[in-house]
């Protein structure tokens, strides 16, 4: 584990921060990767996120060497589940999935990994991990066996960000399930910000620029695209068109 926290400090340093989330079960070769790195390097792209539900481990290890040796944007992993840790990402979040109330992945997973995630030469980011549902029955919550919380339920997502912030974890991670017909409420994420000071990540469902730009305007650090990518890798372009007008 390492000490310093220059990714959670980049985290923490602007809103409207996009990452790109790369499947290893669907993206996994060198055709594949090579023009999403190439495009998502114009974009101007922060972060790739790297992880899944359904992941192999072997199909998690070559994806991530071949990232690592393709681009020098930070990888951060965004793990499935406790086999998915490598020392060739830049950072772990450390997920604790609040919304849920399965032990295993409140703590068992944890518990599994936990000399091995020690021993990681990479920067560990205790993050509560946040379901919400977005209208689809995601596959997070069948491997979690675990129920999101309501869409339109603004307190109960609230009190769990702000009891998981309480526990200490350093991010809080809105996730309305990969493939989501409607993305999280921004007004959540503007909600949770006016109460306290932490660094909030958003993802399912985000499909255009107008949404990503209702989430930075509500104060999210980090907005993360997976789908509409893998769909359409063109979708990278409108990203240049808003990371150009960010900076
Ligand atoms: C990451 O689950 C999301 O938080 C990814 O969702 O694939 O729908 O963008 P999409």
């Amino acid at each position: 584990m390492k000490l310093t926290d220059k990714i959670y400090t980049k985290f923490r340093s602007a809103v409207g921060q996009i990452a790109v989330l790369i499947d290893p079960e669907k993206t996994n070769t060198l055709e594949v990767l090579t023009p999403i790195i190439q495009k998502a390097e114009f974009a101007k792209i922060d972060y790739f996120f790297i992880g899944g539900s359904s992941v192999s481990k072997e199909d998690f290890q070559s994806t991530i060497h071949l990232l690592r040796s393709l681009t020098s944007i930070p990888i951060i992993i965004f793990p499935g589940d406790h086999q998915q840790i490598s020392k060739e990402a830049d950072a772990l979040l450390y997920l604790s999935l609040l919304s849920g109330r399965n032990p295993e992945y409140l703590i068992g997973q944890h518990v599994k990994s936990a000399q091995e995630v020690l021993a990681l030469p990479l920067e560990i980011i205790p993050t509560a991990y946040i379901l919400i549902d977005g209208g689809v029955y995601s596959s997070t919550s069948y491997i979690s066996q675990t129920t999101p919380i309501p869409h339109d339920n603004e307190t109960i997502a609230l009190n769990t960000a702000i009891a998981g912030t309480l526990q200490g974890k350093k991010v809080v991670y809105f996730d309305a399930g990969s493939g989501a017909k409607h993305t999280i409420n921004p007004h959540l994420i503007q909600k949770l910000k006016s109460e306290l000071d932490t660094v909030v990540i958003v993802g399912g469902g985000i499909r255009d620029v107008a949404h990503i730009e209702s989430f930075t305007k509500a104060g999210a650090n980090i907005v993360v695209i997976g789908n509409r990518i893998e769909e359409d890798i063109d979708f990278l372009l409108d990203i240049h068109h808003f990371t150009e007008k960010r900076s």
